[in-house]
């Protein structure tokens, strides 16, 4: 679609959301009343991902900023903290499953409704771009394990081994008492996910993780599925989840959050509704665990919530990157 052609169709569905989001404002007293200027003019290009990831989100700015795609964006912010030793809940460095093994997970999803990932993914530094391979050049949209790796090999992939000396010895550590322990916002919640809205108003979106630290052998998580850690719709927003996946599954975090969009929320009262919907089970043990949203609209307004403080996300808007700390349902 042209781009002025896009503004004008923008402003009117933009219009018609922020109806329907006005209204349910006033009738959930329980959610953050988002003010809204029906005349705001869409903002983008845009970049949001989970976490501080400076580099990350600075790296897609740079791409959004010379007229790449929302794709390029995501992928390309994506492979700074996979390819980071430093970063041990992502890619190269990662913390390994409770045997040692660093396995990835990972996934994207462009602006025509394409999606590809990766699961249970070893010995690639870049899962995300393995992920774009399969939606691009497969006519599949999950590969696990071995035939993920057999695949990113036959792209060009090379192998290297991910299990830096650090995670190592943190792995050893742990293997003393071998107590399986979720920590909240420690360590083993930094995943990143990250969507996207470019100059022509186009939306992807990526995810990527080395999954929890010391995971039973074979555990994938909410990251590399389709709906759970990531969903794009291009007419509507997008949304992205960190935090414990069984969790973020049980309530199909993302797709979730797109689709209270559609019917009407903003993106701030779609993730807190999402984070509601974890909180608000029968014997919910959320106390215990950590998930944070984000999410953008077609328009650019965003949204970000999470059940415990300490969450914050990274966005790059109005030519800037910034850091900003989430409200949370418990508060600080
Ligand atoms: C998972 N959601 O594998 C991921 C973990 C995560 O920050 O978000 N870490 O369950």
């Amino acid at each position: 679609m042209k781009r002025r052609k896009f503004i004008k169709a923008s402003s009117l569905s933009g219009a018609a959301l922020l109806v329907a989001s006005t209204a349910n404002a006033c009738q959930d007293k329980n959610q953050t009343e988002v003010k809204k200027d029906p005349e705001a003019k869409p903002s983008f290009p845009l970049a949001i991902a989970t976490w501080n990831v400076e580099r990350s989100v600075s790296t897609a700015s740079e791409v959004l900023k010379k007229g790449g795609s929302a794709l390029d964006a995501v992928v390309e912010g994506c492979k700074i903290e996979e390819a980071d030793p430093k970063n041990i809940t992502v890619g190269l460095g990662g913390l390994p499953d409770r045997d040692g093994n660093v396995t990835l997970d990972s996934c994207v999803m462009d602006n025509k409704g394409n999606c590809g990932s990766v699961v249970y993914l070893q010995n690639i530094v870049h899962p995300v771009e393995v992920a774009r391979k399969v939606m691009e050049e497969t006519p599949h949209v999950m590969l696990a394990g071995k035939g993920a790796e057999q695949f990113a090999y036959e792209m060009g992939f090379k192998k290297t081994d991910l299990l830096t000396e650090e995670s190592k010895k943190a792995w050893e550590k742990w293997k003393v008492e071998s107590k399986y322990d979720p920590i909240i916002n420690i360590e083993n919640h930094d995943t990143i996910g990250m969507i996207a809205i470019d100059n022509d108003g186009q939306l992807s979106g990526a995810c990527t993780t080395s999954g929890l630290a010391y995971k039973m052998g074979g555990r994938v998580g909410d990251s590399p599925i389709i709906g759970f850690g990531l969903f794009v719709d291009n007419e509507i927003g997008g949304a992205v989840a960190t935090g414990l996946g069984e969790e973020v599954v049980k309530t199909v975090g993302s797709f979730l959050i797109v689709e209270l969009m559609r019917q009407g929320k903003s993106p701030q009262q779609a993730c807190e509704e999402a984070i509601k919907r974890i909180v608000e089970k029968p014997n919910s043990n959320f106390k215990d665990f950590q998930v944070g949203y984000v999410a953008t609209n077609k328009r650019g307004e965003i949204g970000y919530y999470s059940i415990h403080p300490n969450f914050s996300i990274t966005i790059y808007r109005d030519g800037k990157v910034e850091n900003l700390k989430s409200k949370s349902h418990i508060s600080a």
